[in-house]
């Protein structure tokens, strides 16, 4: 039986394990990225593992996230990270450079390569047919001191693409209507590996996007061939010396294959407040819009933006529209002003931010009080945008630029002939904001600066023998990264600042949260929370595991959990166990107490099962799959010292 190009890879990299589906396997990272938002406590964390130098090919820190300086804080962290790139070898991409996802496409990405990175949408660079995968934090500063990353073979399910997409149907549709199909968990422990003839009518940046947003289905990544289309892409980037070609065999052995005919899709949007609340977009059509932004990994490429030039040469945007455009990068921009496609979009009425994460994460772009706001973004969960409740639909630029020029959202489609698009053959490129690490020399003289925002690490303790507590919180289902540890422009400049930060763990469903944890602590009993499917879906933010260990929570108790969420946990040193029996959920109320006897012995020796006792509701069953790897973290109370104690 023929291997699918994720077997051809992984095979390619595997450290140890088998390619079973399940199984755990340990595989080695060619290259890294970091964002800034996640990427202080990243290096805090290399750091503590006291490695002088990268040991990856190519290591990259962005800065993209905490762009808005408001104080000190986001700007301390820019020079935090700039000296330690200095001093470890790793390139560092300045603020305005643009969004990770996007910069590493143009300028990094390599078929058949593996990269890590601290963020999510990691999986955006498999659009450049790599294996890209989002971790925690610490996954990747270890991945930097060259040791192997460890998960679960995921299942390979393939998606035979025939066909050419309509006029003004995109990539976001296609993506769309798989997040329609597959939810936000259908994805968990599964790739999306893409095939067929409709692969070859796709550009590099529409599988880029593709592959971004199979993050919101939950699944490991996404994957396309690398072809002739990869070849012209990294040509017309300088960078043709990249290439090789890649494909699965032909007798390719996926675990399921999803069938999609690009040529009968329609434009589609999510509406609020889920990436798969999916409807047609005329079945919204006609709702008046106040706010509409193109942006974000998932939708700010040149080709996106040469879309929104052409429309607004037609058209000019509503009066009562705020049309706002944040490029992925700066190379977008140098190649929209080459191309005499920029003034298009000045003379149209569009407001253009500078290039960054911006309002994706809640960095400004607040939309207004019962507004509806439509955006090219990744995202749409409850609050996200910095107003709450919010009214906030994700859509393709077609259908954004459609929809401000007329005021109310509109499908593409009634815009008439659409607008040829030809990427250039050599793009204009533009590192200057692109530092390349330093000479191992030089290196070593670096300085690292530090301003006051930044703040060790503290030490965690390993498990306990028995463990007695409180369930101080129960959510219900698909409960996101966003609700345990928020963003925003309030809170995002806290992230290299633990016990700041931690004081907003649940800030949204809980304002008193965080100081009734820290009471428990203080009294020295463990805090639990109750979830339900899906739990921790969404960023790859370690600090929704991070700050809750911080302020003593040791158990997570759901019916199930998100791929990164829970391999945060376990960094961290928290429990993540599953119901044994799911209606169990129902048997246990916020506030009640628990015990769990000889959970330290018992997890020594190999068991999964664990028997948690309520207080007046008896013995409830759990279990807690772990891998070897998994145990020792768990055991050790964080990934850290493990590494710490050389293992
Ligand atoms: C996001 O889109 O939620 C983020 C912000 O990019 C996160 C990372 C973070 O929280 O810093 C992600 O997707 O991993
Ligand atoms: Fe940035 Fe939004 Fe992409 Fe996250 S999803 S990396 S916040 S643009």
């Amino acid at each position: 039986m023929g291997l699918t190009l994720t077997e051809k890879i992984l095979e390619a990299h595997l450290v140890s394990g088998q390619l079973k589906a399940g199984e755990e396997i340990a595989i080695k990272i060619d290259q890294t990225l970091t964002q800034d938002a996640t990427g202080t406590m990243a290096y805090l964390e290399f750091e503590a593992i006291g490695i002088p130098r990268v040991k990856t090919e190519l290591s990259v820190s962005y800065v993209d996230h905490n762009i808005l300086q408001t104080d000190f804080r986001n700007a301390d962290d820019h020079r935090f990270l700039q000296s330690v790139a200095a001093k470890y070898g790793i390139w560092f991409s300045k603020p305005g450079n643009g969004i990770c996802h996007q910069v590493h496409l143009e300028r990094f990405a390599i078929p058949g390569k593996t990269l890590i990175g601290s963020d999510s949408h990691t999986p955006t660079a498999g659009g450049c047919g790599m294996i890209a995968i989002g971790a925690g934090g610490l996954d990747v500063a270890l991945a930097m001191a060259g040791k192997p990353f460890y998960l679960r073979m995921p299942e390979v399910i393939g998606v035979y693409l025939t066909g050419k997409l309509g006029p003004w149907v995109t990539a976001r549709d296609v993506a769309l209507y798989l997040l329609s199909l597959l939810t936000v968990k259908g994805g968990l422990g599964k790739v999306l590996e893409y095939f067929g003839p409709g692969v070859k009518t796709l550009s590099v940046p529409e599988r880029a996007t593709i592959c971004n947003l199979g993050t919101e289905m939950g699944a490991t990544t996404s994957i396309f061939p690398s072809d002739e289309i990869t070849h012209s892409w990294l040509k017309a980037q300088g960078r043709e010396k990249d290439f090789i070609e890649l494909s699965p065999d032909p007798d390719a052995n996926y675990s399921k294959v999803i069938e999609i005919d690009l040529s009968k899709l329609e434009p589609l949007c999510a509406c609020p407040s889920s990436p798969d609340n999916v409807k047609k977009v005329e079945e919204v059509a006609g709702k008046k819009v106040d706010q509409v932004i193109v942006g974000s990994c998932a939708n700010s490429s040149l080709k996106d933006l040469l879309i929104v030039a052409e429309v607004l040469e037609k058209y000019r945007v509503h009066p009562e529209v705020c049309f706002e455009i944040n490029p992925g990068s700066l190379q977008v921009i140098e190649n929209l002003v080459t191309l005499g496609k920029f003034q298009p979009l000045l003379k149209g009425g569009a407001r253009i931010h500078q290039c960054g994460c911006l309002g994706c994460i809640g960095m400004g772009q607040a939309p207004g009080t019962n507004s509806i706001s439509l955006r090219t973004f990744t995202r749409n969960f409850p609050g996200r945008s910095g107003t709450s409740p919010d009214y906030v639909y994700l859509v393709s630029p077609e259908t954004a630029v459609a929809s401000a020029v007329k005021g109310v959202i509109t499908d593409p489609r009634e815009l008439g002939d659409y607008p040829e698009i030809k990427l250039p053959e050599k793009f204009v490129i533009n590192d200057t904001l692109l530092i390349p690490p330093l000479p191992e020399e030089e290196a070593k003289k670096v300085e690292i600066i530090r301003g006051p925002n930044i703040v060790p690490l503290p030490k965690f303790d390993p498990l306990p023998e028995d463990l007695e507590g409180v369930f101080l919180l129960k959510v219900g289902d698909n409960i996101t990264t966003d609700h345990i540890m928020p963003a925003g422009a309030k809170i995002l400049p806290l992230r290299s600042n633990l016990p700041e930060i931690s004081k907003f763990v649940y800030s949204r469903v809980d304002e008193n949260f965080a100081r009734k944890a820290l009471e428990l602590k203080e009294k020295g009993l463990a805090v639990g929370i109750v979830g339900g499917e899906n739990y921790g879906q969404g960023s790859s933010r370690e600090h929704a595991a991070l700050a809750p260990r911080y302020l003593g929570v040791k158990i997570k108790l759901a019916r199930s959990f998100a791929r990164i969420h829970r391999a945060n946990l376990i960094n961290f040193g928290i429990l993540p166990l599953i119901f044994k029996n799911p209606e169990d959920y129902e048997k246990i109320s916020q506030g009640d107490k628990f015990v769990i006897k000889g959970i330290r012995r018992a997890l020594s020796s190999g068991q999964n099962n664990v028997k948690i006792k309520i207080e007046n509701k008896g013995e409830i069953e759990a279990t807690v799959s772990l891998t070897d790897t998994e145990r020792a973290c768990i055991l050790a109370g964080s990934k850290l010292n493990l590494a710490a104690s050389g293992e």
